[in-house]
């Protein structure tokens, strides 16, 4: 049975690198020119990628609070980014966008936002799965922070409704639990978008090369196709300050099939026409969650944090 198609532009809004030196106002403005590219495109979404705003700070040990806050955007929009959200109404078309979020009561997040095609805030996400550690690894070439920085966030997986369908979002290190998807999934989600920073050397131990950008096509694809959803992901990438980070911007169908990709570790926008219906047949088969799900099997999943004693 084929289904009438729903189609979405889809675009995705690869950054080069942000060096500690590159001002928001230059960031900013490289942002609009990819959402203007989008937009020629016939894209209807754009998804940038996680901490969009600065370099991935949490590869430095900060340990002035003064210094860490500058990181950080204590409104949303604020003067820095309001000519992105002015370009998006103007142009008529929605983003997804991370950044550092400093909160009046003085919590902190790695977070992200859905915006829609009139400008509007429709959902945001704190990330929940954060990378990393806490302490300040001497030696080591780079640290990840993330752990130190940011709270586990506080909103959950959720799902927001715009572009006649359900958006979930998450962020990064998100993408590689099942459990992310599964929670959006069961909520309906068609489309998950995220952003990434993934560096491209491991400090934890000595890992082959490869399996860095083997590792994240394997966590979009396999997300992708297990829960019947479109997942569309934005890396910022190359060499920040002289650390590197993945590229591998990519958008997954519901087949698990990587339909677009970027070639560069800079810049880059690919933009795909998806269908939304292209996972009916999955959720109504192989993935028929209300047919096929046994949760009353899986109570491990959610009462243990680590792995414990065999049943
Ligand atoms: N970065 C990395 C990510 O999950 C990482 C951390 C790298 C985890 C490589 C595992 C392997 O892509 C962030 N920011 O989460």
């Amino acid at each position: 049975m084929t289904d009438s198609a729903r189609k979405m532009g889809l675009a995705i809004a690869q950054m080069g690198p942000i060096h500690l030196a590159d001002s928001r106002a230059a960031v900013v403005k490289r942002l609009v020119e990819m959402l203007r590219e989008a937009k020629s495109r016939q894209a209807d979404l754009v998804v940038f990628p996680e901490l969009t705003l600065t370099t991935f700070f949490p590869r430095y040990w900060i340990e002035d609070t003064a210094v860490l806050n500058e990181y950080f955007e204590t409104s949303m929009p604020n003067m820095y980014i309001q000519p992105l959200f002015d370009e998006a109404r103007k142009l008529g078309i929605g983003f997804y966008l991370g950044y550092a979020e400093l909160t009046p009561e003085g919590r902190y997040f790695n977070t992200s936002i859905l915006v829609d095609k009139s400008a509007a805030i429709v959902g945001k996400y704190r990330k929940i799965h954060l990378p990393g550690h806490t302490e300040h690894k001497v030696d080591a070439t780079f640290q990840h922070l993330e752990k130190k920085y940011f709270e586990v966030g506080d909103q959950g997986f959720r799902v927001s409704s715009m572009l006649d369908t359900f958006i979930g979002m998450c962020l990064c290190n998100d993408r590689r639990w099942p459990e992310t998807y599964r929670m959006l999934s069961l909520q309906s989600a068609e489309l998950v978008v995220l952003g990434y920073n993934t560096p491209s050397s491991n400090i934890y131990w000595n890992e082959p090369v490869q399996n860095g950008m083997f590792h994240h096509l394997l966590s979009l694809q396999s997300g992708a196709y297990q829960n019947a959803l479109w997942v569309g992901a934005a890396g910022k990438c190359g060499s920040e300050d002289g650390h590197h980070m993945i590229g591998g911007s990519a958008i997954v169908a519901p087949t698990g099939e990587v339909v677009a990709q970027s070639t560069s570790e800079e810049d880059e926008v690919i933009v795909s026409k998806i269908d939304l219906n292209l996972g009916r047949n999955y959720r109504e088969h192989w993935f028929n969650f209300a047919k096929h799900r046994r949760p009353e099997h899986y109570k491990l999943i959610v009462e243990r944090i680590g792995a414990g004693a065999p049943l």
